[in-house]
């Protein structure tokens, strides 16, 4: 990695006139950086009238909300290109698409999005894209199935699953959402008022057992390419259309993370809601919150089964009634999932806006508290919510 150098706005316009594929690429003349997550650079290259044209993303050799004192790997940006890239080609409509990646530079240019716009903004100001939890379904069953056993020759399975090995930041995750909020860490990052709530996250041994069984699941079971980190914050839409991104987490794992994760996310601006809104609104906004969760699990459960129905040629996998059973686990893996997700946010390193931007202090709190209680009893009774009614009503119970 020794040609590498972060970018400045100048070699983010040089490299988008050579690499964004544009018949006239000298129209592209002025960059600006705009990334606001917590790990790379992100430019948006402009064409002479104005116009967002490209998108040139540089992972930084650390982790950007921290600092140099957090060194990170460079190679998460051939993970996230690699895993896009392999998403694309199951899923195009929802997939953001890599018109080129340098290695050495740990860089990727990009379609540009600015006629989207992220979905967890849209979420808390209450705009509605009617159809994007069916077509966050339809994407997670897509790039899923694809990359399963159920899809995928045995041996082509275990050569994908090397070369998306993914240490770095798996162990990032696997410390955020299955370590840090169980003990004191000085990661952690939760008001002073809610000690009591975090500290019984400590002593609570079911609840430890039932984390200890899912990070597990994380560690070992490669059931397809996921893409890690998905969440509102790494969802584009418009109107009619939506598209992840930021897929630097990539790696072979459980696909009830990946389910879990976005609909974690959907319950987070459900948590939040009172914070941002008017009692009526609020309550309309979490009546959607719940309608997207269920959208968003049926579509995919249909979807993957239909796909698996049609497509699965091994002879075990495709025996009558295994796909089912399979989608069950999945299911209660999600919502387990789910809750690291609540919890997480609410205590660990990294936040949401959904609640952190809560203008009323004490409000904010209690969003906060709602967050670790709900993401707790969904971890502990994940095993016996049985579909996503009876997850609708153990959210309604602890509202
Ligand atoms: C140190 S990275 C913290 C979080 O940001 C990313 O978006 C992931 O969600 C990660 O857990
Ligand atoms: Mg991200």
């Amino acid at each position: 990695m020794s040609q590498y150098r972060t970018f400045t706005a100048e070699d983010a316009v040089a490299w988008a006139q050579k690499f964004g594929g544009l018949d006239n690429p000298s129209v592209l003349v002025r960059a600006q950086e705009v990334g606001d997550g917590n790990l790379n650079l992100v430019f948006k290259i402009f064409d002479t009238q104005g116009v967002s044209r490209i998108v040139v993303k540089q992972a930084l050799p650390y982790v950007r909300c921290v600092g140099e004192s957090w060194p990170l790997t460079l190679d998460r940006a051939r993970l996230e290109a690699q895993t896009l890239r392999e998403h694309y080609q199951h899923c195009p409509q929802h997939t953001v698409n890599i018109l080129h990646f340098d290695p050495a530079l740990a860089v990727m240019v990009m379609e540009d999005l600015s006629d989207h716009r992220i979905w967890r903004g849209e979420l808390i100001n209450n705009v509605s894209y009617p159809q994007a939890p069916r077509q966050l379904g339809e994407y997670l069953a897509q790039v899923l199935f694809h990359t399963s056993d159920f899809w995928l020759q045995p041996q082509q399975k275990k050569a994908q699953v090397a070369s998306f090995i993914n240490p770095e930041m798996c162990e990032i995750t696997e410390d955020l959402f299955f370590n840090d909020p169980y003990q004191i860490h000085e990661r952690n990052n939760y008001p002073a008022t809610l000690e009591q709530e975090v500290a019984a996250l400590r002593d609570d041994a079911q609840l430890k057992l039932a984390v200890a069984a899912l990070k597990h699941r994380f560690f070992s079971h490669a059931e397809a390419l996921l893409h890690g980190d998905i969440h509102s914050g790494s969802i584009f839409v418009a109107e009619g259309s939506l598209k992840a991104i930021d897929a630097e987490f990539g790696f072979f794992g459980p696909i009830g993370f990946d389910v879990g994760t976005a609909l974690g996310n959907l319950l987070l601006n459900f948590c939040g809601a009172p914070g941002h809104l008017g009692i009526r609104d609020a309550a309309a906004a979490r009546e959607q919150r719940l309608a997207d969760i269920r959208e968003v699990w049926t579509t995919f459960a249909e979807r993957f089964q239909a796909l698996a129905a049609e497509k699965t040629q091994d002879a075990a996998l495709g025996y009558p009634g295994y796909i089912s059973q399979f989608l069950q686990k999945i299911w209660h893996d999600a919502v387990g999932f789910c809750g690291t997700e609540l919890i997480r946010r609410s205590v660990g390193l990294s936040h949401v806006a959904d609640i952190d931007t809560i203008p009323d202090e004490e409000m904010r709190h209690a969003c906060l508290r709602h967050a670790i209680t709900l993401g707790k009893a969904l971890i502990v009774i994940a095993d016996r919510i049985e579909n996503v009614d009876a997850l609708i009503a153990r959210v309604r119970q602890y509202s």
